[in-house]
């Protein structure tokens, strides 16, 4: 196998070939559905997992490197940023998401360390320039400092509250800079352990204000992305108030923040949920709330976010027939929040897993366009709900039905047989769709 030195740029072979540092499914400039392939994805690199995640797990330290050959810690910065642009170049990769804690070194104040991020931001902007890769999102890490370990904006201390304001403002500050589309508030722990020690009220309203205050700052400074929250029921604490896509999308409207705000759905949060990825991503549709994807899976034996590259093509086939479904994206793209395995330690591993990773949504794509095309699942759906498109049916739909109208109806009407679900059929037409010639 090449070594990463050795791949200039992961050509598309197609899917005969055997080249492991080759895509089978994504070509990025091929036309399909009136739009390049590059533009229905909008693959984004993560920039913690790729270039800051060494493999450490709760059992042992790191099984790899990311240094790259620097000590002094600004340099060391600088090599990541290097590297992060390489590695898009190489995968044909258009855009980025970073924490402020992935891009530069933590310095030994607050101030220290909003500089060590601006100079970064800096030198980011040159790559930008030099290469037209581009932000999708920015976030700030307000998870990791153990002033936060009770929570950021949520935590019963108002100083955390407000450490946690100068991290967000300068990271709002760098995405209008580096003209990113989205900004993601992932409440980390933003939720609580036990209640016997906790205020929920006071959380949850000051969570809220924290929102508020973000957007109002970022308006007035002139940002016209969108903002995302990123449902997580628990991991770190216990339980996180953005439990999931339903429980979001309530505690935005109910704060008038629907608009602004929409979701970053990652397929194992759902999972963590106890939801498919793509009941995530449907319950973001139906409430006006679709934003972009942490593209990952989980493992279904075990209970944590594991953080996978996603290989499952049933489950990128029916994320993509969701993302179709809504127009494709707008703000948002499909962001890998996913790291190799402990033992897959090596570069190549990463570009391998990337290309896996890639492949998997291209050939997602792909097999949701074949459903769409092929109309027997939607024509089956839109079949089923018939008996709302005429008669008692139409009027409940319309609004126009009472109580008493439809009471009414069962009783004058003769006794009637629900249609089957055909959910085997169903399955095996999805089936022939995915695998047939
Ligand atoms: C953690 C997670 C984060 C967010 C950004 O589970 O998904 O990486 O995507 O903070
Ligand atoms: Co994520």
């Amino acid at each position: 196998m090449k070594k990463y030195s050795e791949v200039a740029k992961v050509p598309y072979l197609g899917p005969e070939s055997k080249e492991p540092f080759a895509f089978k499914y994504y070509n990025p400039d091929e036309v399909i559905a009136g739009k390049k392939m590059r533009e229905h994805l909008k693959f984004a690199l993560s920039y913690w997992h790729t270039l800051g995640y060494c493999g450490t797990d709760m059992f042992g330290g790191d099984t790899e490197e990311k240094n790259f050959g620097e000590t002094e810690p600004m340099a060391i910065y600088r090599a990541k940023a290097d590297v992060a642009f390489e590695l898009m170049e190489k995968l044909s990769i258009d855009y980025y998401c970073f924490h402020d804690a992935d891009i530069a070194p933590t310095g030994k104040t607050m101030k220290e360390t909003i500089d060590n991020f601006n100079t970064m931001v800096d030198y980011l902007e040159k790559k930008q320039k030099e290469t037209g890769k581009k932000v999708l999102w920015v976030t700030a890490n307000n998870f990791g400092d153990k002033r936060f370990m009770a929570g950021a904006a949520t935590s019963p201390d108002s100083a955390a509250f407000c450490w946690a304001a100068a991290k967000v403002k300068a990271c709002i500050d760098a995405d209008i800079r580096l003209g990113g589309t989205g900004y993601v508030f992932w409440g980390g722990r933003e939720g609580y352990d036990t209640l016997i020690n906790t205020d929920v009220a006071l959380e949850l309203d000051n969570l809220a204000r924290f929102l508020t205050m973000a957007r109002d700052y970022a308006r007035a400074h002139g940002y016209k992305g969108d903002f995302y929250i990123e449902p997580k029921p628990k991991e770190p604490t216990k339980h996180q108030y953005d439990f999931d896509a339903a429980t979001c999308c309530n505690f935005l409207r109910e704060h008038n923040l629907l608009g602004d705000f929409k979701l970053n759905i990652e397929a194992n949060h759902a999972t963590l949920a106890g939801h498919t990825f793509q009941h995530e991503l449907r319950m973001a549709r139906v409430n006006g709330a679709f934003g972009s994807i942490d593209a990952n899976q989980g493992d279904p034996m075990l209970g944590w976010d594991t953080d996978q590259f996603p290989t499952n093509v049933y489950d990128t086939t029916l994320a993509m027939y969701e993302v179709l479904k809504e127009g494709g994206f707008t703000t948002g793209g499909l962001n890998f929040d996913a790291k190799t395995r402990r033992q897959s330690n090596t570069m190549e591993d990463i570009l391998l897993a990337y290309i896996a990773g890639m492949d998997s949504f291209a050939l997602g794509l792909r097999l949701a366009l074949k459903m769409i095309e092929d109309g027997r699942i939607d024509d089956f759906i839109k079949e089923r709900y018939h008996s709302y498109e005429e008669g008692i049916g139409k009027r409940i739909v319309e609004g126009k039905a009472t109580l008493e109208e439809c009471a009414e109806h069962a009783l004058s009407h003769p006794d009637f047989a629900v249609a089957s679900g055909r959910q085997e059929y169903l399955e095996s037409v999805l089936n022939e769709i995915m695998f047939g010639k």
